[in-house]
């Protein structure tokens, strides 16, 4: 797809956006809520959902346009626009829920370029009730469009499973990272890799494809296992991309401030780190990781230097790549399901800078 094309899908796809909240405007006037708390709730869904790159979102119309065999978005009636991409924003709103908390619990600064939500001026603690209701939209929304389709029980099923995962992914990233006490001999590689394919591979990559198998009634079993196959890895490498940007990136183009030394994460960077330092690198990476303190963030990036963790990410991406080429390559089609579903995903992250 050309850079074009991606372009006017989004702009379609953002344009989208407005109804919903009008929508979801409508239910609270109909619980009675006053205005105040109306607008409250507009701001938070303006605020936290349409603003990064709805990656997310779009490859749910996106795969549903591939399985139904189009050529391109202009091939979809109005009805199916309309539901791929109610679907599409459906993830792009739990994973706005997903922020807006995981921000308070990182004590992140900024996001998608503005001041993380629950740092805006009266919000505070509040947006930990706000992320609950982004949340509860999603379920308002499906209940009203999709209440009566088939495969309603089997949506709802996805989300609430992917959620749970993606909590416990959450929980193994908290705990993993205690703020009082930096033990670095907890972190291994296999922590690592279950932390962000639960925390972010599940429902960034496996849940918007099953979203739009649903929706195409494209739903067998050996299909939705060759999803898993291939999305579970490439989100682990999606997510390995997030904490090699949260130190090496530019926060201009992350739209962010990297957070995971100073909060002590097990992020792919240290994990490597801790696989090649020397006795006296590592002794400085113990006494300087995880500490709230911009020096000794810097001695642990002077350590990472010294190590090239920059080109030793460089091979990984290399070696990965080719690896998830190989499997993109051996999916079946035999039953309806295309293997440009997975291509045109990897496209879109491979060797990202933001
Ligand atoms: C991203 O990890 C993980 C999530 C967004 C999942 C949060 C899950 C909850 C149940 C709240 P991250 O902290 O590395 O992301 P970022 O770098 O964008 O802050
Ligand atoms: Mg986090
Ligand atoms: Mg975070
Ligand atoms: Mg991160």
């Amino acid at each position: 797809m050309s850079k074009e094309v991606a372009a006017k899908n989004k702009v379609k796809f953002l344009a989208f956006f407005p109804d919903l909240v009008f929508e979801l405007e409508v239910m609270l006037e109909n619980y009675g809520m006053p205005a105040d708390a109306i607008n409250w709730f507009k701001r938070s869904l303006n605020y936290n959902t349409p603003g990064g790159k709805l990656n997310r979102g779009i490859s749910v119309v996106d795969t549903y346009v591939i399985l139904k065999g189009y050529k391109s978005w202009d091939e979809l009636s109005a009805e199916e626009f309309k539901k791929a991409a109610i679907l599409g924003w459906c993830v792009e709103l739990l994973q706005a829920y997903f922020l807006v908390a995981d921000d308070m619990m990182d004590q992140s600064i900024t996001r998608r370029g503005q001041p993380c939500w629950y740092k805006v001026e009266n919000v505070g603690n509040i947006a930990i009730n706000d992320s609950f209701m982004l949340e509860g939209a999603i379920y308002k929304i499906l209940r009203k469009y999709f209440k009566k389709e088939s495969y309603y029980a089997d949506l709802l099923d996805l989300l609430h499973e992917v959620t749970f995962q993606t909590e416990l992914g959450q929980l193994l990233d908290l705990i993993t990272a205690p703020e009082d006490h930096v033990d670095l001999s907890k972190f291994t590689p296999a922590k690592h890799s279950f932390i962000v394919i639960f925390k972010t591979a599940y429902y960034s990559f496996y849940l918007p494809v099953v979203m739009a198998m649903y929706l195409s009634g494209i739903t067998h079993e050996k299909d939705l296992q060759q999803a898993e196959h291939i999305l579970i890895p490439l989100g682990e490498y999606f997510q390995i991309q997030d904490d090699y940007l949260d130190c090496f990136g530019k926060p201009e183009d992350i739209g962010k401030i990297g957070t995971d030394i100073q909060d002590n994460k097990c992020s792919w960077v240290i994990n490597q780190a801790l696989r090649l330092a020397s006795p006296e690198q590592r002794q400085i990476l113990d006494e300087n990781y995880g500490r709230k303190d911009a020096d000794k963030e810097a001695k642990c990036k002077e350590v990472f230097d010294q190590l090239d963790i920059a080109g030793k990410y460089k091979a990984y991406e290399e070696n990965i790549g080719k690896e998830l080429q190989k499997r993109i390559a051996d999916t079946e089609e035999d039953r309806g399901f295309k293997k440009e579903v997975f291509q045109v995903f990897f496209d879109k992250i491979y060797k990202r800078t933001k």
